[in-house]
């Protein structure tokens, strides 16, 4: 990775839905009308018009990422993606976990959007091994980077300083 992409990326250690970017990224569960985790935690900052709007989306598959505004959140939008429950790996769980990312990136790119941040997807209650999740994040968003101009910059927002030491680590790595 070169400099110019490792400029683009940022790992942070707090919570998601203070951010004041242009879309957060939601660990979702396929039915969109949410749950515990992150997914809770935006739920109750975005306040009770995003559970209505996403009742109108009628749910998400795994990998897949449909987005709303971010209501009382301070980012603009929300990007929910489902990811996968992690059985052991040999389910198709690293491809609809990289799937999440791309998709979440398409989305973020076909709006224009500058900042993003996303969670650690699926190495909460859906049990993703993290270095294994942090992996496949770190080589699809380098990736992706490398050949488009949107978003212009990624943050990891890992909820604590293991999490963070995790990318920070992966991404000195270089890839
Ligand atoms: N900000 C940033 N990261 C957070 C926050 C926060 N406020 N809260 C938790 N995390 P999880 P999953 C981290 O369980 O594994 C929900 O019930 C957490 O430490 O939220 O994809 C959904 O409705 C972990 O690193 O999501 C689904 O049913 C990461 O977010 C299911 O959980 C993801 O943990 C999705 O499970």
């Amino acid at each position: 990775m070169n400099a110019m992409i490792r400029d683009r990326i940022r790992v942070l250690v707090g919570d998601i839905t203070t951010l004041e970017v242009d879309a957060i990224v939601n660990a979702a569960k396929p039915t969109l009308l949410g749950g515990g985790g992150v997914d809770g935690a935006i739920h109750k900052a975005a306040g009770p018009e995003l559970l209505e709007v996403c009742r109108k989306l009628k749910g998400c598959p795994t990998g897949q990422a449909k987005m709303t505004r971010g209501f009382r959140l301070k980012a603009t939008h929300i990007i929910h993606t489902v990811g996968p429950v992690y059985s052991g790996g040999e389910s198709g769980e690293p491809e609809l976990l990289r799937g999440c990312y791309q998709n979440s990136m398409t989305l973020a790119r076909d709006h224009q959007i500058k900042t993003i941040g996303f969670p650690c997807i699926s190495t909460g209650i859906y049990g993703y091994p993290k270095l294994d999740a942090c992996n496949i994040a770190v080589k699809m968003v380098i990736n992706w980077l490398e050949a488009n101009e949107f978003p212009e910059n990624v943050l990891f927002c890992c909820f604590n300083p293991a999490d963070a030491k995790i990318y920070e680590a992966e991404l000195a790595r270089g890839h």
